[in-house]
């Protein structure tokens, strides 16, 4: 009986030591650099909110959400996940100032699954000090079950906006931002878990440069299994011609110090810390744009051309599921919504580089894309640099598609640009009003000499068309070959000069006459030879 009673006093102490130890070591772990006063899961009611997984999800568990709708409703929301983390950013941290402004994280969702937005709202008060969180601020874009969000205004630091029509996730956080209380802006998709120790960087970084971007390492939440899986090293967003986003390797091969924020050309735009006031100063995000996509672009580039940086911070680490497909419904059509946005991008800020663009993706000129003027008079009132200027500084490792370009863009005389109507060749060139949205006056004078717009060649041929100047299939012999004298654009093989004097029949060669405003040619942009 008494070695009974040994045993267990001798059990139930192992088990009260085990016991504290764990939550002493899970504790330190989680609440690394995190807050004094944890958050207790029990102020949220769990049960109540979680809907029940129906017999249908578990039939097709990625159809409602692109992601598995069943492994998530499993996963408890206060999972542990592993410290994604150098080691050496343990000891930076602890020399991070005491005094930190607090943030206001803004999450736009529509139809969100309710675990993931419940565990990325837990994860954030699991992992953050809460005298930081100035509010998280829910932006309901007309979710179809107003419930969604409004369960959650119980949990501690949570508020809700309910949009009265789906408005996209550009606007929902521009509204975010605006109704934020916090100094900073940390914006965040709807299915993301932070990291240990997350917030303090992005925080500190902004403090020495108030007009830079921040934002964390990405980290993947796989969209099958929702395992956590820390990204492999740390790249630069870029893109390419079609303005695709990807993950590029930094230019430059200096000894790489794993917790030195990168400098990044283009944000992947999910998540990210900036200062309210150079937000607001800045023109936040551009409000019409639709529903999803392109608003990194705009944002990067104005970010940059206009005084200000972006920056991947190493020390933080945010986990996001990455997926495949929309799970949601774009009234306009995806590729409509997305070439739209992009092309209010392109038409705003890169300048005569929009050609490479229009050349990757042709059938994008066909989108329309609503007025910029705002957003263009914004780019003057910010005194922004151009984007020639940004492929030079931000992105020198850009390639350009053509490499051997004299001069390209419109020529022109006063507000009338060469062109041509389409149609059997050789076709006559004409001078009309320049317009932006035309791809036949747009053009590419080569090393070589010629002068190519779609493909198509510059050409003058006595013989066969008379005085005009035509287009023809490229055939690079020499009467598709010209050279630049003062503003004059000269025929090599006869010497003769391109002028409009005749301008409603055609454009014509004619003896070469610097005194003759009809044979003087500005073109948009001249390469020094
Ligand atoms: C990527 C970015 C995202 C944004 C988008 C381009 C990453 C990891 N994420 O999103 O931040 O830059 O590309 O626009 O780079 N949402 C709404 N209303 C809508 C549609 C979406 O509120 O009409 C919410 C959605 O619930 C989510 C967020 O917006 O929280 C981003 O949407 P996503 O997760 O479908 O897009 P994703 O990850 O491809
Ligand atoms: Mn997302």
């Amino acid at each position: 009986m008494r070695r009974k009673r040994k045993i267990t006093c001798v059990v139930l102490i192992l088990v009260w030591l085990l016991g504290t130890l764990y939550i002493f070591w899970d504790g330190m772990v989680e609440n690394f650099g995190g807050s004094n006063k944890p958050f207790n899961l029990k102020s949220v009611k769990v049960e109540e909110y979680l809907k029940e997984t129906s017999e249908q999800d578990v039939q097709e568990p990625m159809r409602k959400h692109a992601f598995n709708i069943v492994i998530s409703n499993k996963l408890p929301p206060d999972r542990s996940l592993p410290d994604a983390r150098s080691s050496r950013c343990l000891s930076h941290f602890s020399s991070i100032p005491q005094s930190l402004p607090t943030t206001s994280i803004i999450i736009a969702f529509h139809n969100e699954a309710r675990s993931a937005l419940l565990r990325t709202i837990v994860s954030i008060l699991k992992r953050t000090p809460l005298e930081l969180i100035a509010e998280i601020l829910l932006i309901d874009d007309f979710s179809n079950n107003p419930q969604d969000g409004q369960l959650l205004v119980h949990i501690p630091k949570v508020k809700l906006v309910r949009n009265t029509n789906r408005e996209g996730l550009i606007r929902s956080r521009v509204k975010g931002s605006k109704l934020a209380k916090g100094k900073i802006l940390t914006f965040m998709d709807s299915h993301c878990e932070v990291n240990v120790g997350w917030l303090q960087p992005l925080l500190q970084r902004i403090i020495q440069e108030p007009k830079c971007i921040v934002t964390p390492v990405i980290d993947v939440i796989d969209k099958e299994s929702f395992v956590y899986t820390r990204a492999p090293e740390i790249l630069q967003g870029g893109f390419d011609w079609s303005l695709n986003f990807r993950w590029e390797e930094q230019p430059y091969k200096r000894k790489v110090d794993e917790i030195k924020p990168v400098k990044t050309p283009v944000i992947s735009g999910s998540i990210f810390s900036v200062n309210k006031d150079w937000f607001d100063n800045v023109g936040r995000l551009d409000t019409k744009m639709d529903i999803w996509g392109g608003e990194n672009f705009e944002l990067s580039f104005r970010t940059w051309m206009c005084g200000g940086m972006m920056e991947i911070i190493p020390c933080s680490r945010v986990g996001h599921v990455n997926r495949k497909q929309h799970p949601y419904i774009f009234p306009d059509g995806n590729v409509n919504t997305y070439l739209k946005n992009t092309r209010r991008t392109v038409e705003i800020w890169m300048d005569e580089y929009k050609r490479f663009f229009y050349a990757a993706r042709p059938s994008s000129r066909m989108q329309a894309f609503g007025d910029i003027s705002e957003r263009r008079n914004l780019r003057v009132k910010l005194h922004c640099e151009n984007f020639r200027w940004y492929l030079e500084h931000v992105y020198p490792n850009l390639k350009l598609p053509v490499s051997d370009e004299l001069a390209y863009g419109h020529i022109k005389q006063g507000d009338h640009c060469i062109d041509l109507d389409p149609g059997q060749l050789p076709v006559i060139t004409k001078l009309r009003f320049c317009s932006e949205s035309k791809m036949a006056q747009d053009w590419s004078w080569r090393r070589k000499g010629i002068i190519v717009s779609n493909g198509m060649c510059l050409t003058s041929d006595p013989l066969v068309t008379h005085d005009y100047v035509v287009v023809q299939f490229c055939n690079y012999g020499d009467n598709q070959r010209w050279y630049r004298h003062l503003k004059q654009i000269v025929h090599e093989s006869t010497g003769l000069c391109i002028d409009s004097h005749d301008s409603g029949k055609g454009l014509i060669v004619a003896d070469c006459d610097d005194s003759l405003d009809t044979q003087q040619w500005e073109i948009t942009v001249e390469n020094p030879a």
